[in-house]
C-alpha cells in the first residue's frame, strides 16, 4: 500500500503540468522534507551562496569545472514554495529550514550549467560551471 501511494505521488509530480499556485506547498510526502545531515568534512574551495527570498539570489552563479564546491542556501521565507532545495541532475533534494544555513557539497563538475529548483520545479536557479 505505501509503496502504490508513493509511486502514485511520484507520478502526479511527472504529470502535473500546471503550476500550482505560488506560496503553495511543494511537499508531498514527510519523507521528502527530513532534516539533512550537514555537509561534512572540510570545506572545498569553491563556495558559493544563496539566498532563498521569492526566489534564488542568485538565480545564476558560476563555478569552476573540476573541482568540488559547496553550495551554502539561507532560506528568509516561510512559503511552502521554497522549503526544498533539489539537485535534479545530481539526485540531491535537501529540506531548507526557514532561518539555518543548509550547506550542499557538490563533487566536481563538468563545464556546462547545474540546475536547481525547488520541490517542484517552481523556482529555478543555476550553477554555470565553466
Ligand atoms: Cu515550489
Amino acid at each position: 500500500m505505501k509503496i502504490a501511494d508513493g509511486f502514485r505521488s511520484l507520478l502526479s509530480i511527472k504529470t502535473d503540468t500546471k503550476a500550482p499556485e505560488h506560496g503553495g506547498s511543494c511537499c508531498h510526502g514527510e519523507e521528502a522534507c527530513e532534516r539533512p545531515p550537514g555537509a561534512s568534512g572540510p570545506a572545498p574551495a569553491q563556495q558559493l551562496e544563496v539566498t532563498v527570498e521569492k526566489g534564488y539570489r542568485p538565480a545564476r552563479l558560476t563555478a569552476r569545472a573540476g573541482s568540488p564546491l559547496r553550495v551554502t542556501f539561507l532560506r528568509n521565507e516561510t512559503s511552502g514554495c521554497s522549503k526544498e532545495v533539489v539537485f535534479p541532475g545530481l539526485g540531491i533534494r535537501r529540506a531548507l529550514p526557514t532561518g539555518e544555513r543548509v550547506s550542499i557539497d557538490l563533487p566536481p563538475q563538468p563545464a556546462g550549467t547545474v540546475p536547481f529548483t525547488c520541490g517542484m520545479g517552481m523556482m529555478k536557479g543555476g550553477i554555470e560551471v565553466r
